[in-house]
């Protein structure tokens, strides 16, 4: 219950129309999430898992047709289709509340409805934001519990602020059919049915964070981004922070909790975020980044004791899986784990064999509090965040884009990131494996139109002098065997050194028409595995494949009609203009 009038309003106008058999307000606490876990363990939504390897872990089995993001069911439902722009599906307002209120109607009957209040960001951060989500899903409550400051005390900032996002969500019948994601940015609020996965349910993340935080980010002046955080120390002690947008299940929250490899003695990793990133720019004329969420809906396939060891120990305990495989004594299972174990059975339940393809869904995943990450940062709960260094943009490319490469300077920085591309993952339904677009990593979260968002980025040019440095990565470049040639993972922080060491005028580059790119020898590839012809691959610009890259982002510029920025179709002109020159 509320003394909000506004919120109050809603939750009996939601009932009105869902009609459910009653409402539960959620409190947030500790006792309130076991008794919702104990509820989905004898309605079936959660099975338990093997309680003494794996303590208060437990198993979703999502239905088969929803297991990713749905994007070509997702709408940015703005009064002029041009401001939700030509990367958003489209609906007019009132059509999609009148379609999507079809399916609401109803659809609680003999079901409980859920009130979730929740805070993305520390409760006491003036960069925060509030929001309700209203569901029919235990699940989701107890996901939302995990990811977010859910209950009282964002019940009490709403209370006190008079201001929240509006959430609606439903699981429907989990309907292919009828599924939408709706977004109404200027209503500040949201609609999904249908879905119970992920970012199609869990509305603080995607929804909330990104989609209506983006389009208030713009009107406000600040950033909201799908970001990493992560905090680098060095053996001297020294600290920098970089904020990394790369698109799904691209490495995020891998590197955001990176353990540094053997030969790094004495360096040190902090995690602030592991998606998502807020960043303000304050009166010191910095950039400064908190994280929205409270914990991690993280990638599970891959996850091991040598590529994520912080990852692998924390999912050992009070971590929801979805979607995993599990072993015969009940233990969660997937590719690449590499415990010796096996899979019995799959993520669906079926008896496992080789030929049934992978056990646990590529797009499995974990929800585990961030308080139990290793690497944590106490600074993850400071008020105003930590400053940013380096702004790193990156994909996921076998081909074309080097092991890393500076802007000059932050125009040219937002032109590399609008122009980035990525191969497409597990992480959405569709095809996996071809190279779209994906600006800033934002393709499906971009709340309003690509082009008011660049401009929106390059306004920040001439408002300070001491903005971050700008660079691109590219981890997953392969040889002619389809091999990786970098090891990636924990060796990562040898890139992210030569980042810092750039943002501190501490080391040259080979400067190319696309930007810096390292001098070999500046890159500590030592103890590593690595020959002078791998490296000069990883580093190499092929000045044909760039000239196709670019001529490519030509075209999805012009999608764009005159809405893009003349600064960056300049830019990316002269530089093609360069690369010409160069081969000349
Ligand atoms: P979302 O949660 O979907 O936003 O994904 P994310 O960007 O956090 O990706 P995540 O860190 O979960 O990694 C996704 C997949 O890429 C996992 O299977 C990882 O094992 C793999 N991966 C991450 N980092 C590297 C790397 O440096 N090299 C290689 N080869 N694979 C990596
Ligand atoms: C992503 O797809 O980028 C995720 C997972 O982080 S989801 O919450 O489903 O969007
Ligand atoms: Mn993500």
């Amino acid at each position: 219950m509320t003394n909000n009038k506004v919120l109050g309003h809603w939750v009996e106008e939601v009932a009105a129309l869902t009609r459910p058999d009653q409402v539960r307000w959620c409190d947030g606490s500790d006792g309130e999430y076991r008794e919702f876990i104990d509820l989905m363990l004898e309605t079936g939504d959660l099975r338990e898992l093997n309680q003494e390897t794996h303590p208060n872990c437990y198993l979703h089995r999502s239905d088969p047709s929803d297991v990713a993001r749905v994007e070509h069911l997702t709408f940015v439902c703005t009064k002029n289709q041009e401001d939700a722009g030509p990367n958003n599906h489209w609906m007019e307002p009132a059509d999609a509340h009148a379609l999507i209120d079809g399916l609401f109607e109803g659809c609680m009957k003999g079901r409980t409805m859920y009130v979730i209040p929740y805070c993305m960001g520390p409760i006491d951060s003036p960069y925060s934001r509030c929001g309700v989500e209203i569901t029919d899903s235990p699940y989701v409550v107890a996901n939302m519990k995990i990811m977010t400051r859910m209950g009282k005390a964002a019940l009490e900032r709403i209370e006190r602020e008079g201001t929240f996002v509006r959430g609606l969500h439903s699981i429907g019948e989990l309907d292919p059919e009828r599924r939408y994601i709706m977004h109404f940015p200027e209503e500040l609020s949201i609609k999904s049915y249908g879905s119970g996965y992920g970012g199609n349910a869990l509305l603080g993340k995607k929804c909330h964070a990104l989609r209506i935080a983006s389009y208030q980010a713009r009107q406000e002046g600040w950033l909201a981004e799908h970001m990493l955080i992560v905090g680098v120390q060095s053996p001297e002690g020294e600290t920098h922070y970089i904020a990394a947008a790369f698109p799904s299940a691209c490495g995020k929250t891998n590197l955001a909790m990176l353990i540094p490899p053997e030969s790094h003695k004495g360096w040190k990793i902090w995690t602030v975020g592991d998606d998502i990133a807020w960043m303000h720019l304050r009166e010191d004329g910095r950039l400064w980044a908190i994280n929205p969420e409270a914990g991690y809906f993280g990638v599970v396939p891959g996850t091991n004791a040598d590529t994520n060891r912080n990852a692998y120990e924390m999912i050992t305990h009070d971590t929801i899986f979805t979607n995993t495989a599990t072993t015969l004594d009940e233990q969660p299972w997937w590719e690449n784990k590499d415990d010796g174990k096996h899979p019995t059975w799959d993520w669906q339940g079926r008896p496992y064999n080789d030929h049934s393809g992978p056990a646990a869904h590529p797009n499995s995943r974990f929800t585990v509090s961030a308080s139990q990450n290793p690497s944590y940062s106490p600074e993850a709960e400071a008020k105003y965040g930590v400053p940013i260094s380096a702004i790193v943009f990156g994909g996921r490319r076998a081909h074309v884009a080097p092991l890393v490469l500076q802007s000059r300077g932050w125009a040219h920085g937002v032109l590399v990131g609008a122009g980035a591309a990525s191969e497409t993952t597990a992480a959405a339904t569709g095809k996996t494996g071809v190279v779209r677009r994906d600006p800033m990593a934002m393709k499906p979260f971009c709340g309003y139109n690509f082009a008011d968002y660049w401009s929106h980025w390059l306004s920040f040019e001439n408002k300070s002098d001491k903005l971050p440095e700008i660079f691109h990565v590219n981890w997953f470049r392969k040889n002619a065997d389809g091999k990786f040639l970098w090891p990636g993972f924990g060796e990562n922080l040898r890139v992210l050194r030569w980042i810092i060491d750039r943002c501190e005028g501490r080391v040259d580059a080979r400067h190319t028409p696309i930007g810096h790119i390292p001098k070999p020898a500046d890159l500590d590839v030592s103890g590593l595995d690595i020959d002078d012809d791998t490296l000069e691959q990883l580093l190499s610009v092929n000045d044909i494949e760039w000239r196709i890259e670019l001529d490519e982002v030509a075209g999805f510029f012009k999608e764009f009609g005159d809405r893009v920025p003349k600064r960056l179709a300049e830019m990316r002109l002269k530089i093609e203009k360069d690369l010409t020159n160069r081969a000349a």
